[in-house]
């Protein structure tokens, strides 16, 4: 399979720019990331995926055994916020790719652009004040949005109150104008809705669900032979969530090409896989 053309700006953001954007978010529901992807590559990166795109028969997608279909989440800028977003605390978290959704609009045909909608509930809005979320989600267009382009609209502000709804047209609407190298980082608790491309062409919107796995202090996660064998033989979705979390156990191509590379790494002596301890 041809190799992904996008390539990631490195430099990380300074400090200052991380702490505002992270303000930013929190006070809105959303922040651009500029700069995150490498402004040439993206071009040859989108005539891929115009070779890659198929229909589904509901709708348009890529196959999701391409590594296009999550090649932007390498971006080192794209994952910087992430534990700073999704939790205050000192042992921060491990964020995970729990979710990707491709959003495709092609000839024309919009019927597939979601109308005023929030992704998750409003978890831990009992008031004003701030509620970090389960969850947030990265999106990258690949493209230079303008009003023609079909620019997702969010409700500022929304993820933090309840009682402000789309309905209520005298409240804010911002317009995400992204350039192709930046990505969008939402609180999905906001809401928000995408629109229609007047021009020719086809909207590409990839959207990446990630969520926080828990660290604790001076302990490192722990699967053991027995765990692993009661999550490939869990019988119930409760017991592959309880043994294995959310996602489900290999299939047999994914165990050949893991054995593959399990073989590697005993020829190298090293082990098999560890969690650091974190740096905070
Ligand atoms: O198409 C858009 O701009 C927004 C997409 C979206 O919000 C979703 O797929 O959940
Ligand atoms: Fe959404």
């Amino acid at each position: 399979m041809e190799t992904p053309a996008l390539e990631f700006v490195d430099e990380l953001y300074t400090q200052d720019e991380h702490k505002r954007m992270v303000s930013e978010f929190q006070e809105k529901g959303y922040v651009v990331l500029p700069d995150v992807l490498k402004r040439e590559t993206v071009d040859p990166f989108r005539e891929q995926l115009d070779q890659l795109v198929f229909d589904t028969g509901r709708g348009w997608t890529i196959p999701h055994d391409s590594p296009h279909y999550i090649h932007a989440t390498y971006a080192p800028r794209a994952r910087q916020l992430l534990q700073d977003t999704l939790s205050h605390s000192q042992a921060k978290p491990r964020p995970c790719l729990h979710t990707t959704i491709v959003v495709i609009q092609k000839d024309g045909d919009a019927s597939y652009i979601p109308d005023w909608h929030k992704d998750r509930e409003p978890d831990g809005m009992a008031g004003k004040e701030y509620h970090y979320p389960l969850d947030v989600f990265l999106g990258f267009y690949f493209e230079d949005i303008t009003d023609e382009h079909g620019p997702t609209l969010v409700m500022p502000g929304s993820h933090r109150d309840n009682t402000m709804l789309p309905t209520n047209k005298a409240l804010p609407v911002d317009t995400i104008y992204c350039r192709k190298q930046d990505a969008l980082l939402i609180d999905q608790r906001t809401w928000h809705r995408g629109t229609a491309r007047t021009v020719e062409g086809t909207r590409y919107l990839f959207v990446y669900g990630i969520y926080a796995m828990p660290f604790f202090y001076a302990t490192v996660a722990h699967m053991p032979i027995a765990q692993q064998r009661a999550w490939i033989n869990a019988s119930s979705p409760g017991d592959i969530l309880f043994y294995g979390g959310p996602f489900a156990p290999p299939d047999r191509q994914t165990l050949e090409e893991l054995g593959h590379a399990l073989d590697e790494k005993e020829k190298a002596g090293g082990p098999v896989f560890m969690y650091r301890r974190s740096m905070y």
